[in-house]
Formats: C-alpha cells, structure tokens, sequence
C-alpha cells in the first residue's frame, strides 16, 4: 500500500463513486431525506443494505477510508498491530509525531532536545511504519489535526484517529472519530469499525460573527448548552446560513473541541469555503471531486426547512448575536461571556492576574487564528502597550509556522515578548516545563486550547485554566487580568494615555499561498519486509505487549475495591499526561500513573486509598501493583462520564494490566467505555445511580451470572459488606453480541490474533 502525504485523488474518487446508490438506499432503508451525517455514515457501511440502523441503539460495521495515530497513542496500537503477524496496514494509516515534545525555550531547541530524549520511540515509530506501510511525519511536523486537515481530510470521507481531537477533519466535512488504539488496530488489519449507530444533534446557525466572537465561541457555548456529557453517542452536524459563513479552519474549531461534550463527532457540509482551503492547500482536484457530487456533501434540502423532523435534538445559535466566552477552570463547560468573568472570579476566588497566554493546540492555531491574533498583537505595539504575562505561541503545523514566519506574523509576537514554541501540542499536554511560577501558588492562565482539567498544563494543581479564542488570549495576556473585556474597557499604554485593543483582522488564507517549510514526511518504502523493528529487553520506554488472559469462563467473585472515585475522573486523572507521556510505549512502567489523580470517595483524597492485603493507606498505583503481585482481581467505581476526555487506551490497559476486571460507573464517556471493552474490563452502569452510594471501601464486589451475558440484559452485582451482609444490585452494560466475544478472549486483540492465526 503506497501511504503518500495527502490523500490519494483515487481513493476520493472511489468514495463518492459510490454515493449516488448507497445514498439512495439510504433513503430508501429510513424512508426519508437523510441528513449529512446519515450519508457519510451509509457510504461507509460494511453491509448498507442490511445493517441495523436505530440511533443510539444498534452497533454498526463501517469502513473508514484512512487511519491517523499520534506518537502518544500510536506507540501502543503499533505494539498490539505487531502481535497481529500481518506484513502490511490494509487501511491507509499515518502517524505523526507531536505529543512528546516539550516545551522550555523555544522551537527549534525544544525540538532538538526532543529528538535526542526520545530517540528509541521515534525510531520505533519510524520503523514501524515503514515496516507495515504507513506514513511517517516526523516531528517537527505539527499537530496530527492540523497535518490531517491540511493534507488528508475530504469532504465525504471517513477516518478514525487515536486522538479525541480527531473530529477536527470535520471543518472539511469529513466523519472523523476519535477512538483508542485496539479501534485503529481492527480497521488496520482490515476488520471493520464497531461503532453505535449514532444519535443526531443539529446546531442550526444563523447570522453573522462579529466584533471578538471567533468561531471558538460556537463551541464554548454549544458546550455551556450540552455540557461534558450531552454529546455522548451523538454526531452533532452544523447546518444554516451561519455555517455556511464561516471559514473551513473555523469550522474544525468548533468540530475539534466537540470532543469536549463527549460527542461521536462533529461536521459541517462541503460549501465554498472548504472548497476554497482545499484548493489554497493544494488540493484543486479534490475540490473539483468534492464539487461534482456536491449534491451528496450536505444534508438534503428537506433537513434545513424541517430540522425537527430529522435530528433528536436542534440547538439554535445566532452568531450576529454570540458573545466572546470564555470557559473553566478545571472543566470546559463552564461558560460566560469573557464580559462576566471579572465579577465570578472575585466571587469565586479566583485569581485575577494572567500568570500565562497560551495560543495554539490541534484546537485553534490556523492560519487565520494567528492572523488575527497577530492584528492584535500588531496593534497593540504600535499603541506602546506591553503584554503583562508572559505569551506563549505554538504554531499548528509547519506549513502554519513557514507561512506565518514569511508573512512577519512570528514577528509581531515577538514584538510583545512572545515565546515561539515547536509545532506539537506542547502545553497543552502538560509538555510545559515551566519556568516563571512554581507550583503551589493559586494562579490563572488563558488559553486558546480545548481542555482544562486540573493539572493538564503545568502539572500544578492551583493553576486554573480558562479556554478561549485565540483573540480574548491576547487581549487577556495584554491586559494581564481575567476581568479586562476586550470590546469596552481601556488599558493604559508607555505614555499614560487610555488606549483600546482594536478587534481581530484575520485573513482566512494566506494570500501568497502556504509555505509548505521543511520536508518533515516519510513515506514508507514500495516493499518494507526486510525494515527491521526492534524492541530492546531493557528499554524503559517500550515494552512488547503480552497477550491478556481469556476469561475462564467462571462469575467474577469477591473483587476488592481499588478506588471508587468521587465526581471528576477523566482519563487524566486515571492516566496522566505530562511527564508520564514518556512511558506511553511501555504498559508496566506506565501502570505506575493508574488512578493517580482520582479523588477518593471515602476520604476527600487524591490518588491514595486503603490497601486490603495490609490495611495500610497507600497511592493508587502502589496498591494495584500489590493487587497484581498478589494475583488478586479488582474492581474500580466511578461517578458520572468516567473516562471523559481523551481516546488514550492505557487508562483501560493499566487497569486490565494491574487486574481490574469490571469498572462501575454512573455513566461512561464513549471511548473510555470502549477501550475498557476491547482490552477484556467489564464496563457496568448503575442501573440505580444511587447504588454508587451503596459501596464501600472494604466491601467485596461479585458479578454473577456472566455465563449468560448478553446485548440488553443487565447482570446481577452482589455487593458483600466486611460484616458479610450482601446486597444485590443491578449492572447494566450496552455489549452487543461481538463485543461479547471480546470479554471472552481476554480481550479484542487475541480474537484477531485467533482470527489471523497467531
Ligand atoms: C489530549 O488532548 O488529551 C490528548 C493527549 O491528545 C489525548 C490523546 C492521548 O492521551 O494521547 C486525546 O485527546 O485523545
Ligand atoms: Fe495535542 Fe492538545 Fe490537541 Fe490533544 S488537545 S491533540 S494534546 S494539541
């Protein structure tokens, strides 16, 4: 398979060959006019005419057209493809290098430091990839997102990504999802994707942006609206005169951080504006494709004049009206306009002073955010103001920074004292080694990125994070305080006069055209058998996986308690990022993070509970690694959305690893429930939500009755107190009979190896 760095005109082609006959038995199988979701989804089917298709109900087959991994996820789904025995990826994959490069002085040394600290995992990948026919971007590249928007996305396709933020694609109207790296494995060894026949919310827009709403602001406000968890099993398709005014990189905006409320993804139909980035990214044919089925790349006319009758939920949202927002600390559905944020903070405590502006992430770092960041930036100069707090600017991808570096835009941050750091995810995954504050000190910072959990970006646990456009950072970072609003208050400039930051002017595309910068692509070579992988016994980064067990086919009885969380517990608090990254290719080493940042239900505490072979309180890790040792099984409890966040499989591996058998929550977030699936961990919901507070820390946990597990039938939990006294609640589960299969082989990966002969 020849993985080139762009998607193939053939491939694109061979997709909408199709789409005049599936989209018909579409209509035909709903008996109505279908939305744009609805035809992506049926062009992709592995049985359109047959399979099931109720929302939120039945499990589908599909079959996506590319898979995209970055270097944090993709170390460990390469390590179970590996165990898979095939010569090649039967998909076109590509991984890219982006999570593992920290952030101290600027591009160009962080970059160089990374490249020597993380030499054997770049190496693996490289050779890896060659080896079974993917492609390469190395680092330096930029951000999986912004590298698949630019070279990969089509209007029509669909892909799946190890990477939450994968739905980025659907600013150029592609159905990407994001999912964990044994999701990427099925489709790479040429097995289909197993996904929930998904719900539908539709977003209708309508009017104008104006003044400082950016496009972020759509997503800041549809997240206030549906909060962390009212997306979960839904597309959610944009549509309306709104959309269709607002750029392509605007649209993956608002696309990206859908995986902020749990959604299975996010899209926008093909319009003029994604045909004009696709031609200014060098991609004229496929937009000429994309324009000769336009017809098949929205929604039917019928959707637009009756939306009611066609999604399960319609959100309105006008954009001549939307305010700038800004949301957080600490969850990112925590919205106001930027204009009330002053007077919550001081109610609230929080302080104040910006410590830090942060513009960039896979969510916000286009051509155009920079461009209207820099207007201001610019602006602001020239009037004799300074920024208060330090800026940090992380361009999306080379062709961004090359771009922005010809057009003087690097300049005009530098011009206010900005640090330019490398084209990767830095702070945004805690890759920050942060040098002006020390931890311990309450302190805020803005950003233009996505997440804001506890810790995410310094690693401190007093920082608090707020999620904004790229211009209220500026704004924000200039003004140095969190109640400054940008479209009425003043700042005093070098002279003592009241000056007024003017209003982002940002240019949509380049108008000389995108620099493409350095050559950062590797494309794998025509026959890669003879490339060698190697994986040193001793290294501390990489680990060959070894398989989990089969289930043995009795009840899960007496499973002692390893941490019942309290509220929050995203996949960073079970698996942290930051420093952590580095051991993301090395399961044991890795399982030394494991619940860390959960907070205990019984005693307020973070990461640390009781240890029943000693009574002793010790950290989460330490006490799973004892269970391990000791070859006892255990479970762990959850509260609302378990597993929110990030597609990352280790917070399933380390579990599955350490011994966990079962995890009950009041509810899960989509990936996070799947990988606890495909890796063998019996996902169970409270049935009654209130039997979470049922549990406590001695008692043992039974779940009986497997022998009969199956699609829609809940099992019995039978929970034993220290005193012996037993009370049975109900566990429900949402298998479908495959996925069943799963649970019985250990995991999803040893049927596919069963399958393959291996
Ligand atoms: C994130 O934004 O949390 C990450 C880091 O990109 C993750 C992936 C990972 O944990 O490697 C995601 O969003 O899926
Ligand atoms: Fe990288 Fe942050 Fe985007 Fe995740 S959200 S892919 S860490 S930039």
């Amino acid at each position: 398979m020849t993985v080139a760095a762009s998607t193939p005109i053939e491939l694109i082609q061979g997709v909408y060959s199709t789409l005049d006959e599936r989209v018909a038995i579409g209509r035909h199988r709903l008996g109505r006019a279908l939305t744009l979701a609805e035809k992506v989804l049926v062009n992709h089917l592995d049985d359109p005419e047959n399979a099931d298709l109720q929302r939120g109900v039945s499990y589908v087959d599909l079959r996506p057209d590319r898979v995209a991994m970055q270097d944090a996820t993709a170390q460990m789904a390469w390590l179970q493809f590996m165990t898979a025995g095939l010569e090649e990826v039967r998909v076109p994959t590509t991984t890219h290098c982006d999570h593992l490069i920290e952030a101290r002085d600027d591009g160009k040394r962080d970059l160089a430091a990374a490249l020597d600290g993380n030499r054997e995992v770049y190496d693996f990948l490289a050779s890896v990839c060659a080896r079974y026919g993917a492609g390469f971007w190395k680092p330096g590249s930029g951000i999986i997102h912004q590298v698949v928007l630019e070279q990969y996305a089509f209007p029509g396709g669909m892909m799946i990504g190890t990477d939450s933020h994968t739905p980025n694609a659907g600013g150029a109207g592609m159905v990407a999802v994001g999912v964990g790296g044994a999701d990427a494995v099925d489709v790479m060894t040429g097995f289909p994707w197993n996904v929930r026949w998904p719900k539908l919310i539709g977003v209708h827009l309508t009017g104008e942006l104006n003044g400082w709403a950016a496009p972020k602001d759509v997503i800041l406000k549809v997240a206030d609206i549906l909060t962390v968890k009212g997306g979960t099993g839904a597309i959610v398709e944009y549509f309306g005169p709104g959309a269709r005014s607002l750029s392509a990189t605007g649209k993956a905006t608002i696309c990206n951080m859908g995986a902020e409320i749990g959604a299975t993804t996010s899209l926008f139909a093909y319009d003029e504006a994604i045909g004009r980035y696709l031609k200014s990214t060098g991609r004229e044919a496929v937009a000429d494709a994309a324009n000769s089925v336009a017809h098949h790349l929205r929604a039917d006319d019928e959707v637009e004049a009756n939306p009611g009758d066609y999604f399960d939920r319609i959100i309105q949202i006008d954009l001549s009206t939307l305010s700038p927002h800004i949301n957080g600390p600490h969850t990112p559905d925590l919205a106001r306009p930027v204009a009330d944020l002053g007077d919550e903070a001081e109610r609230e405590g929080w302080p104040l002073a910006v410590s830090a502006g942060l513009i960039g992430s896979c969510t916000n770092s286009s051509y155009e955010d920079i461009t209207r960041a820099a207007s201001i930036a610019r602006d602001a100069v020239a009037k004799g103001l300074t920024a208060k707090a330090p800026l940090l600017v992380t361009p999306g991808s080379e062709q961004v920074r090359a771009t922005i570096e010809r057009d003087g835009l690097l300049a005009d941050f530098e011009a206010l004292g900005a640090q330019v750091l490398a084209n990767a995810c830095g702070p945004c995954i805690g890759q920050w080694d942060r040098q002006d504050l020390e931890d311990g000190i309450p302190n805020s910072i803005v950003t233009s990125y996505n997440r804001n959990f506890p810790k995410r970006n310094d690693g401190y646990a007093t920082t608090h994070a707020f999620v904004t456009s790229p211009e209220t950072v500026i704004a924000l970072t200039i003004a140095g305080r969190l109640d400054f609003d940008p479209s009425k208050d003043t700042l005093l400039n070098d002279v003592g006069e009241e000056v007024r930051l003017m209003v982002g002017a940002g240019e949509e595309l380049p108008a000389a055209g995108f620099d493409p910068g350095k050559e950062t692509f590797q494309a794998p070579p025509a026959d890669g058998s003879s490339v060698e992988v190697t994986i040193s016994p001793s290294s501390d980064r990489l680990q060959v996986l070894t398989p989990f067990p089969a289930w043995d086919g009795s009840d899960l009885t007496d499973l002692r308690v390893l941490v019942k969380a309290q509220g929050k517990c995203t996949t960073d608090h079970i698996s942290m990022a930051g420093r952590w990254l580095k051991y993301r290719g090395h399961l044991e080493n890795i399982s030394g993070n494991v619940y860390m940042g959960a907070v205990n239900a019984f005693t307020g505490e973070v990461g640390a509970g009781w240890d029943a072979t000693d009574g002793e309180t010790r950290t989460y890790p330490e006490i799973a690694r004892r269970y391990h040792e000791a070859g006892m099984a255990w479970v762990a409890i959850g509260d609302e959305n378990m597993g929110e966040g990030s597609s990352r499989e280790h917070a399933a591996m380390e579990p599955r690893f350490r011994g966990a058998r079962v995890v009950i929550a009041r509810s899960f977030a989509r990936i996070h429930e799947t990988n606890l699936k495909k890796q063998g961990v019996l996902p169970l919901t409270f049935a009654d939500p209130a039997d979470y507070d049922l549990i406590g820390p001695e008692d043992r946990i039974s779940v009986i009755g497997l022998a009969d597990l199956a699609p829609d039938l809940p099992v019995t939990v039978v929970v034993t107190a220290p005193d012996g006294t037993e009370t049975r609640i109900v566990g429900e589960h949402t298998y479908s009979a495959d996925q069943i299969e799963w649970f019985k082989a250990g995991s999803a990966l040893n049927l596919i190896r069963e399958r393959s002969g291996n």
